[in-house]
Protein backbone atom coordinates (compact mmCIF):
# COMPACT_ATOMS: atom_id res chain seq x y z
CA UNK A 1 0.00 0.00 0.00
CA UNK A 2 3.01 2.25 0.87
CA UNK A 3 3.38 2.38 -3.03
CA UNK A 4 0.35 2.92 -4.15
CA UNK A 5 0.28 5.95 -1.67
CA UNK A 6 3.55 7.38 -2.96
CA UNK A 7 2.09 7.18 -6.60
CA UNK A 8 -1.31 8.44 -5.36
CA UNK A 9 0.91 11.58 -4.22
CA UNK A 10 3.20 11.41 -7.74
CA UNK A 11 0.34 11.98 -9.79
CA UNK A 12 -1.01 14.91 -7.56
CA UNK A 13 2.42 16.44 -9.27
CA UNK A 14 2.86 18.54 -5.74
CA UNK A 15 -0.32 19.03 -4.86
CA UNK A 16 -2.32 18.62 -1.86
CA UNK A 17 -4.63 14.97 -1.41
CA UNK A 18 -6.43 14.99 1.45
CA UNK A 19 -6.32 12.01 4.04
CA UNK A 20 -9.99 11.25 3.58
CA UNK A 21 -9.35 10.59 -0.47
CA UNK A 22 -6.84 8.75 0.45
CA UNK A 23 -8.40 6.38 2.49
CA UNK A 24 -11.48 6.42 0.03
CA UNK A 25 -9.21 5.26 -2.73
CA UNK A 26 -8.00 2.35 -0.61
CA UNK A 27 -10.61 1.41 1.54
CA UNK A 28 -8.71 2.16 4.96
CA UNK A 29 -8.86 4.34 7.76
CA UNK A 30 -7.39 7.54 7.76
CA UNK A 31 -5.21 6.42 10.24
CA UNK A 32 -3.72 4.03 8.01
CA UNK A 33 -3.18 6.54 5.76
CA UNK A 34 -0.95 8.96 8.70
CA UNK A 35 0.75 5.57 9.28
CA UNK A 36 2.12 4.99 6.07
CA UNK A 37 2.52 8.84 5.36
CA UNK A 38 5.32 8.38 8.33
CA UNK A 39 6.68 5.68 6.85
CA UNK A 40 7.34 7.04 3.62
CA UNK A 41 8.77 10.11 5.41
CA UNK A 42 11.14 7.73 7.18
CA UNK A 43 12.46 5.93 3.98
CA UNK A 44 13.48 9.66 3.09
CA UNK A 45 10.27 10.78 1.12
CA UNK A 46 9.74 14.35 1.44
CA UNK A 47 5.96 14.83 2.52
CA UNK A 48 4.97 18.14 3.84
CA UNK A 49 1.56 17.71 6.10
CA UNK A 50 -1.02 20.60 6.18
CA UNK A 51 -4.40 20.84 8.68
CA UNK A 52 -7.33 20.28 6.29
CA UNK A 53 -5.56 19.75 3.02
CA UNK A 54 -4.03 16.39 3.66
CA UNK A 55 -0.35 15.28 1.80
CA UNK A 56 1.63 16.67 -0.79
CA UNK A 57 4.92 15.46 -2.03
CA UNK A 58 8.24 18.07 -1.92
CA UNK A 59 10.44 17.36 -5.10
CA UNK A 60 13.78 15.63 -4.13
CA UNK A 61 16.71 15.39 -6.32
CA UNK A 62 18.37 12.98 -3.93
CA UNK A 63 15.55 10.06 -3.57
CA UNK A 64 14.86 7.94 -6.09
CA UNK A 65 11.27 6.92 -6.66
CA UNK A 66 10.14 4.20 -9.21
CA UNK A 67 6.79 6.31 -10.07
CA UNK A 68 8.54 9.93 -10.70
CA UNK A 69 11.26 8.16 -12.99
CA UNK A 70 8.63 6.39 -15.01
CA UNK A 71 6.27 9.62 -15.45
CA UNK A 72 9.52 10.98 -16.45
CA UNK A 73 10.67 8.38 -18.89
CA UNK A 74 10.05 8.77 -22.65
CA UNK A 75 10.24 4.89 -23.75
CA UNK A 76 8.15 2.22 -25.02
CA UNK A 77 9.37 -0.92 -22.72
CA UNK A 78 12.82 -0.28 -21.11
CA UNK A 79 11.93 1.28 -17.46
CA UNK A 80 8.54 1.12 -17.91
CA UNK A 81 8.69 -1.23 -14.90
CA UNK A 82 11.28 -0.27 -11.90
CA UNK A 83 11.88 -1.30 -8.81
CA UNK A 84 14.02 1.35 -6.92
CA UNK A 85 15.31 -0.18 -3.67
CA UNK A 86 17.71 1.35 -0.66
CA UNK A 87 20.25 -1.09 -0.46
CA UNK A 88 21.29 -4.34 -1.89
CA UNK A 89 24.01 -7.00 -2.45
CA UNK A 90 24.01 -6.86 -5.96
CA UNK A 91 21.39 -5.04 -8.56
CA UNK A 92 22.23 -7.37 -10.50
CA UNK A 93 21.70 -10.50 -8.23
CA UNK A 94 18.51 -8.88 -7.67
CA UNK A 95 17.76 -8.80 -11.39
CA UNK A 96 18.70 -12.48 -11.73
CA UNK A 97 16.06 -13.34 -9.02
CA UNK A 98 13.04 -11.88 -10.50
CA UNK A 99 13.83 -12.24 -14.11
CA UNK A 100 11.75 -15.36 -14.97
CA UNK A 101 8.93 -13.93 -13.85
CA UNK A 102 10.00 -9.71 -14.64
CA UNK A 103 8.42 -7.88 -17.61
CA UNK A 104 11.04 -7.44 -20.87
CA UNK A 105 12.82 -4.30 -20.28
CA UNK A 106 12.39 -4.15 -16.25
CA UNK A 107 15.15 -2.02 -14.37
CA UNK A 108 15.98 -2.76 -10.42
CA UNK A 109 17.70 0.36 -9.20
CA UNK A 110 19.30 0.73 -5.76
CA UNK A 111 20.58 3.88 -3.84
CA UNK A 112 23.38 1.34 -2.52
CA UNK A 113 25.31 -2.14 -2.61
CA UNK A 114 27.28 -3.67 -0.13
CA UNK A 115 28.34 -6.31 -3.04
CA UNK A 116 28.16 -4.52 -6.31
CA UNK A 117 30.11 -7.19 -8.48
CA UNK A 118 32.51 -6.44 -11.39
CA UNK A 119 33.31 -8.98 -13.84
CA UNK A 120 35.57 -12.40 -12.96
CA UNK A 121 34.02 -12.02 -9.16
CA UNK A 122 35.99 -9.01 -8.81
CA UNK A 123 34.34 -6.25 -6.80
CA UNK A 124 32.23 -3.25 -7.84
CA UNK A 125 32.67 -0.02 -4.85
CA UNK A 126 28.78 1.15 -4.68
CA UNK A 127 28.31 3.86 -1.74
CA UNK A 128 25.24 5.22 -0.95
CA UNK A 129 23.28 7.94 -3.13
CA UNK A 130 26.35 8.72 -4.83
CA UNK A 131 26.25 6.49 -7.97
CA UNK A 132 24.01 5.06 -10.25
CA UNK A 133 23.92 1.64 -9.73
CA UNK A 134 20.96 -0.38 -11.72
CA UNK A 135 20.60 -3.61 -13.69
CA UNK A 136 18.36 -4.19 -17.03
CA UNK A 137 16.51 -7.36 -17.49
CA UNK A 138 15.95 -8.02 -21.06
CA UNK A 139 14.37 -10.96 -22.74
CA UNK A 140 15.02 -10.90 -26.42
CA UNK A 141 15.00 -13.53 -28.85
CA UNK A 142 18.37 -14.27 -29.72
CA UNK A 143 21.05 -16.95 -29.61
CA UNK A 144 23.51 -16.65 -26.38
CA UNK A 145 26.44 -16.00 -28.73
CA UNK A 146 24.74 -12.28 -29.32
CA UNK A 147 25.26 -11.72 -25.83
CA UNK A 148 28.18 -9.72 -26.02
CA UNK A 149 26.61 -7.18 -28.28
CA UNK A 150 24.67 -5.94 -25.01
CA UNK A 151 27.67 -4.69 -23.64
CA UNK A 152 28.35 -2.30 -26.95
CA UNK A 153 24.83 -1.02 -26.81
CA UNK A 154 25.20 -0.41 -23.38
CA UNK A 155 28.64 0.97 -23.26
CA UNK A 156 27.43 3.42 -26.31
CA UNK A 157 24.27 4.62 -24.31
CA UNK A 158 26.35 5.16 -21.03
CA UNK A 159 28.91 7.36 -23.26
CA UNK A 160 26.23 9.19 -25.17
CA UNK A 161 23.92 10.19 -22.19
CA UNK A 162 26.93 11.36 -19.78
CA UNK A 163 28.40 13.24 -22.84
CA UNK A 164 24.14 15.05 -23.32
CA UNK A 165 23.47 15.48 -19.53
CA UNK A 166 26.89 16.87 -18.53
CA UNK A 167 29.00 17.83 -21.79
CA UNK A 168 31.74 15.57 -19.94
CA UNK A 169 34.04 14.06 -22.76
CA UNK A 170 34.22 10.28 -21.81
CA UNK A 171 35.15 7.91 -23.81
CA UNK A 172 34.43 3.77 -24.41
CA UNK A 173 37.24 2.03 -23.18
CA UNK A 174 36.29 -1.52 -25.40
CA UNK A 175 34.61 -3.55 -23.83
CA UNK A 176 33.38 -2.51 -20.69
CA UNK A 177 34.39 0.61 -19.28
CA UNK A 178 33.65 3.98 -19.85
CA UNK A 179 36.77 6.06 -18.93
CA UNK A 180 37.22 10.28 -18.21
CA UNK A 181 40.81 11.59 -18.28
CA UNK A 182 42.14 8.19 -18.50
CA UNK A 183 40.18 6.86 -15.34
CA UNK A 184 37.14 4.40 -15.45
CA UNK A 185 33.58 6.29 -14.10
CA UNK A 186 31.85 3.27 -15.25
CA UNK A 187 31.65 -0.59 -15.78
CA UNK A 188 29.34 -2.46 -17.65
CA UNK A 189 28.80 -6.24 -16.41
CA UNK A 190 26.39 -8.49 -18.46
CA UNK A 191 24.98 -12.13 -17.35
CA UNK A 192 22.97 -14.21 -18.83
CA UNK A 193 20.82 -16.97 -18.49
CA UNK A 194 19.57 -19.05 -21.55
CA UNK A 195 19.76 -22.08 -23.80
CA UNK A 196 22.06 -23.41 -26.60
CA UNK A 197 19.95 -21.88 -29.34
CA UNK A 198 18.26 -19.04 -27.12
CA UNK A 199 18.42 -16.57 -24.49
CA UNK A 200 16.06 -16.54 -21.59
CA UNK A 201 17.16 -13.33 -20.10
CA UNK A 202 20.00 -11.09 -19.93
CA UNK A 203 20.62 -8.58 -17.22
CA UNK A 204 22.96 -5.49 -18.25
CA UNK A 205 24.23 -4.37 -15.45
CA UNK A 206 25.87 -0.76 -15.95
CA UNK A 207 27.79 1.07 -12.53
CA UNK A 208 28.35 4.82 -12.89
CA UNK A 209 30.53 7.25 -10.44
CA UNK A 210 28.56 10.00 -10.50
CA UNK A 211 28.74 11.95 -7.07
CA UNK A 212 31.52 9.95 -5.46
CA UNK A 213 34.18 12.50 -3.23
CA UNK A 214 36.39 9.99 -2.82
CA UNK A 215 37.52 6.00 -3.80
CA UNK A 216 39.08 3.08 -1.50
CA UNK A 217 42.82 3.25 -1.64
CA UNK A 218 42.87 0.12 -4.06
CA UNK A 219 41.28 1.76 -6.86
CA UNK A 220 41.96 6.07 -6.39
CA UNK A 221 44.95 5.68 -9.21
CA UNK A 222 42.27 4.18 -12.05
CA UNK A 223 38.52 5.59 -10.78
CA UNK A 224 37.12 8.56 -10.99
CA UNK A 225 33.76 10.31 -11.07
CA UNK A 226 31.89 12.76 -12.36
CA UNK A 227 31.59 14.85 -9.54
CA UNK A 228 35.52 14.90 -9.31
CA UNK A 229 35.69 15.40 -12.97
CA UNK A 230 33.00 18.41 -13.11
CA UNK A 231 33.68 19.77 -9.98
CA UNK A 232 30.20 19.82 -9.21
CA UNK A 233 27.26 17.59 -8.03
CA UNK A 234 24.95 16.22 -10.41
CA UNK A 235 21.40 15.10 -10.59
CA UNK A 236 21.45 10.93 -10.88
CA UNK A 237 17.77 11.22 -12.32
CA UNK A 238 19.03 13.21 -15.15
CA UNK A 239 21.23 10.64 -16.21
CA UNK A 240 18.71 7.61 -15.55
CA UNK A 241 16.60 8.66 -17.72
CA UNK A 242 18.94 9.33 -20.27
CA UNK A 243 21.14 6.48 -20.14
CA UNK A 244 17.67 4.01 -20.47
CA UNK A 245 16.26 6.33 -23.53
CA UNK A 246 19.36 6.26 -25.41
CA UNK A 247 19.63 2.30 -24.43
CA UNK A 248 16.32 1.81 -26.18
CA UNK A 249 16.86 3.41 -28.85
CA UNK A 250 19.83 1.52 -30.04
CA UNK A 251 18.94 -1.59 -28.64
CA UNK A 252 16.10 -1.55 -30.90
CA UNK A 253 17.55 -0.53 -33.85
CA UNK A 254 20.12 -3.63 -33.09
CA UNK A 255 16.53 -6.09 -32.59
CA UNK A 256 14.41 -4.46 -35.09
CA UNK A 257 16.35 -2.19 -37.35
CA UNK A 258 20.15 -1.75 -39.00
CA UNK A 259 21.31 -4.33 -36.31
CA UNK A 260 24.84 -3.22 -34.76
CA UNK A 261 25.51 -0.37 -36.93
CA UNK A 262 24.51 2.93 -34.95
CA UNK A 263 26.16 1.17 -31.95
CA UNK A 264 29.38 0.63 -33.37
CA UNK A 265 29.19 4.10 -34.87
CA UNK A 266 29.60 5.63 -31.33
CA UNK A 267 31.72 2.78 -30.28
CA UNK A 268 34.02 3.79 -32.63
CA UNK A 269 33.41 7.31 -32.69
CA UNK A 270 34.18 7.88 -28.92
CA UNK A 271 36.83 5.07 -28.97
CA UNK A 272 39.57 5.69 -25.92
CA UNK A 273 41.49 2.84 -27.91
CA UNK A 274 41.13 2.83 -31.82
CA UNK A 275 44.96 3.79 -32.92
CA UNK A 276 46.84 3.09 -29.90
CA UNK A 277 48.86 0.86 -29.02
CA UNK A 278 47.86 -0.96 -25.83
CA UNK A 279 48.52 -4.02 -23.41
CA UNK A 280 46.39 -7.25 -23.87
CA UNK A 281 46.12 -9.27 -20.87
CA UNK A 282 44.87 -12.60 -21.03
CA UNK A 283 46.07 -15.18 -17.96
CA UNK A 284 49.50 -15.24 -17.09
CA UNK A 285 49.95 -13.86 -20.73
CA UNK A 286 50.43 -9.97 -21.98
CA UNK A 287 51.27 -8.35 -25.13
CA UNK A 288 51.67 -5.31 -26.73
CA UNK A 289 49.32 -4.84 -29.33
CA UNK A 290 48.06 -1.87 -31.75
CA UNK A 291 44.38 -1.34 -31.46
CA UNK A 292 43.04 -1.25 -35.36
CA UNK A 293 39.51 -1.18 -35.15
CA UNK A 294 36.32 -2.48 -33.73
CA UNK A 295 34.17 -4.07 -36.24
CA UNK A 296 30.65 -4.55 -37.49
CA UNK A 297 30.36 -7.03 -34.80
CA UNK A 298 31.73 -5.33 -31.73
CA UNK A 299 34.46 -6.80 -31.79
CA UNK A 300 38.07 -5.71 -31.35
CA UNK A 301 40.80 -6.11 -34.32
CA UNK A 302 44.56 -5.90 -33.32
CA UNK A 303 47.81 -6.05 -34.81
CA UNK A 304 50.15 -7.97 -33.48
CA UNK A 305 53.91 -6.38 -33.41
CA UNK A 306 55.26 -9.55 -35.70
CA UNK A 307 52.50 -7.69 -38.21
CA UNK A 308 49.63 -10.44 -37.70
CA UNK A 309 46.17 -9.09 -37.27
CA UNK A 310 43.90 -10.75 -34.80
CA UNK A 311 40.23 -10.52 -33.64
CA UNK A 312 39.69 -10.31 -30.20
CA UNK A 313 36.20 -11.18 -28.47
CA UNK A 314 35.45 -9.21 -25.74
CA UNK A 315 35.81 -12.58 -23.36
CA UNK A 316 37.84 -12.48 -20.63
CA UNK A 317 40.79 -10.13 -21.70
CA UNK A 318 42.15 -6.96 -19.62
CA UNK A 319 43.34 -3.93 -21.28
CA UNK A 320 45.41 -1.63 -20.47
CA UNK A 321 47.21 1.67 -21.98
CA UNK A 322 51.17 1.33 -22.67
CA UNK A 323 51.32 2.77 -19.68
CA UNK A 324 48.95 2.67 -17.37
CA UNK A 325 45.50 1.77 -17.23
CA UNK A 326 44.44 3.37 -20.59
C1 LIG B 1 33.15 -3.91 -14.32
O1 LIG B 1 33.90 -5.00 -14.02
O2 LIG B 1 33.55 -2.86 -14.68
C2 LIG B 1 31.64 -4.13 -14.16
C3 LIG B 1 31.02 -3.26 -13.10
C4 LIG B 1 29.52 -3.39 -13.09
C5 LIG B 1 28.88 -2.71 -11.93
C6 LIG B 1 27.37 -2.76 -11.99
S1 LIG B 1 26.61 -1.79 -10.77
C7 LIG B 1 25.07 -2.49 -11.10
C8 LIG B 1 25.31 -3.95 -11.37
N1 LIG B 1 25.29 -4.73 -10.16
C9 LIG B 1 26.49 -5.27 -9.89
O3 LIG B 1 26.73 -5.99 -8.90
N2 LIG B 1 27.35 -4.97 -10.86
C10 LIG B 1 26.74 -4.15 -11.88
P1 LIG B 1 35.47 -5.12 -14.23
O4 LIG B 1 35.82 -4.71 -15.63
O5 LIG B 1 35.80 -6.48 -13.77
O6 LIG B 1 36.09 -4.05 -13.25
C11 LIG B 1 36.14 -4.27 -11.87
C12 LIG B 1 37.36 -3.51 -11.33
O7 LIG B 1 37.11 -2.09 -11.36
C13 LIG B 1 37.66 -3.81 -9.87
O8 LIG B 1 38.52 -4.91 -9.74
C14 LIG B 1 38.33 -2.52 -9.37
O9 LIG B 1 39.70 -2.52 -9.72
C15 LIG B 1 37.66 -1.45 -10.21
N3 LIG B 1 36.55 -0.79 -9.50
C16 LIG B 1 35.78 -1.26 -8.48
N4 LIG B 1 34.85 -0.37 -8.15
C17 LIG B 1 35.00 0.68 -8.98
C18 LIG B 1 34.31 1.92 -9.16
N5 LIG B 1 33.23 2.26 -8.43
N6 LIG B 1 34.76 2.75 -10.13
C19 LIG B 1 35.82 2.44 -10.90
N7 LIG B 1 36.51 1.28 -10.79
C20 LIG B 1 36.10 0.42 -9.84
Amino acid sequence: MKEKILEALYQKKGSYISGEELAEKFNVSRTAIWKQINLLKKSGHKIETANKKGYRIVANDEKLVAVELIQRLETKVIGQKMICLDTIDSTNNYAKKIAKEAEDGTVVISDEQVGGRGRLGRNWSSPKGEGIWMSIILKPDIPPTEGSKMTQIAAAAVCQAIRATTGLDVLIKWPNDIILNGKKVCGILIEMSGELNQVEYIIVGIGVNVNIKAFPEEILDKATSLYLEKKQSLQRKELILSILQEFEKLFENYTVGEGLASTIEVCRKYSAMIGKEIRLIQGNREESVLALDITEEGILKIKRENGEEDLILSGEVSIRGKNGYI
